[in-house]
């Protein structure tokens, strides 16, 4: 509108009318930029490795790039990416690019036995494909999903910034990226079983630990928060905080034709919400599920899936609070720094679990040689 009015004052002479023209090709070339699809290309391996989900619980999970979450792989709408994937484990799996479409290209969807064979240990294989659905996307394991996307930590983000933004997203100043997910602690050492309904999740946390190893979501008053919630493991969770309404704008990635308020979301298995919350009401917030038995550890209340927003300059009130004792060692907790880097993928060295020796390495071996025999 505002161009088409600068071209109608300025076509009133010979020379407005050259500079329309420039003005015209300008544009073009701008939208040619805008649409431009890039090739990005990354490498990832797969380790076994053990975490420290909870003060009282270390777990051995199957971690790309040797984290859990996974790292957050950030591109544009369109972009052809290319992923070399390394198993270093003693059991196959696979990347399923949850929410992309792979239209023309299904081989690249990653499930075992439908699209491709698995990835065998001390195999690579390489995924192309082309980032066609923009949003809050993810990539987690396809193989044995009950044990190893619901309790061995194999997913990360996949966020496919769009190229044609509501207008209320490029208001966003932060973004917050909550993976939640959970914990069987009598497998915590059995890497390679587990993964029934008979299980008893017991853990709770988002981006991989329980509260108090969470880390506090620091804002200042006048941030735009936009919080990406994922449902990455195998229990509901009913996201709650304090102080703020969330505008709930995106669903699974898709921008949601009437955004709705909301105080508390419940996300399931698999599901995505984007929430865009304004940072008005400064103090120490709570966010946490309000599946209430979820901020527990073992039972125990006081743990699980829980955080808060502390705006800055804002002091807790009650001493030896484990609040104000949380986890705050790393700023990238959110991938919030990461998500303000150029594009690419980006590791987060928090995240990063020590190797397994050989824990039960022998065991798995034997097990999965006796599958292959059946
Ligand atoms: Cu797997």
């Amino acid at each position: 509108m505002a161009i088409s009015r600068i071209i109608g004052l300025t076509t009133s002479n010979k020379r407005g009318g050259l500079f329309a023209s420039v003005m015209l090709l300008m544009l073009g070339l701008a939208l040619a930029g805008t649409a431009r699809a890039e090739q990005r290309e990354f490498s990832m391996t797969i380790d076994e490795m053990k975490i420290r989900v909870a003060p009282d619980l270390e777990y051995q999970v199957f971690a790309f790039n040797g984290q859990v979450p996974a790292p957050l792989i950030h591109v544009k709408q369109g972009d052809d990416i290319t992923a070399h994937i390394t198993n270093n484990t003693t059991l196959p799996h696979t990347i399923h690019w949850h929410g992309q479409y792979q239209r023309n290209n299904w081989q690249m969807d990653g499930v075992p036995g439908v699209s491709q064979k698995a990835i065998e240990p001390g195999e690579t294989f390489t995924y192309t494909f082309k980032a066609e659905k923009s949003g809050t996307t993810w990539y987690h394991c396809h193989v044995n999903v009950s044990e190893h996307v619901a309790m061995r930590g194999m997913w990360g983000p996949l966020i496919v910034d769009p190229v044609k933004p509501l207008p209320i997203e490029k208001k966003v100043t932060k973004d917050v990226i909550m993976m939640l997910s959970s914990w069987d602690s009598q497998y915590a050492e059995r890497l390679g079983f587990g993964g029934s309904p008979l299980d008893r999740h017991n853990y709770f946390s988002i981006n991989g630990r329980s509260f108090p190893l969470t880390q506090p979501i620091h804002v200042k008053k006048g941030d735009v928060l936009r919080l990406r919630m994922f449902g990455a493991g195998e229990e509901i969770h009913a996201i709650h905080p304090h102080g703020h309404d969330m505008l709930i704008t995106h669903k699974d990635g898709n921008a949601l034709p009437a955004p709705y308020y909301a105080d508390t979301i419940l996300i399931g298995p698999g599901e995505r919400y984007d929430a865009i919350i304004e940072m008005d009401n400064p103090g120490l917030f709570m966010v946490h599920d309000h599946v209430d038995t979820h901020v527990t550890n073992n039972g125990k209340h006081g743990g699980g899936t829980m955080t808060m927003i502390a705006y800055d300059g804002i002091k807790p009130v009650v001493e030896g609070d484990a609040h104000a004792g949380m986890a705050d060692d790393d700023p990238d907790y959110y991938y919030s720094d990461s998500m303000k880097k150029s594009y690419g993928m980006h590791d987060n060295g928090h995240f990063k679990g020590t190797p397994l020796q050989n824990e039960g390495r022998r065991e798995r071996k034997r097990a999965a040689d006796h599958d292959a025999h059946h």
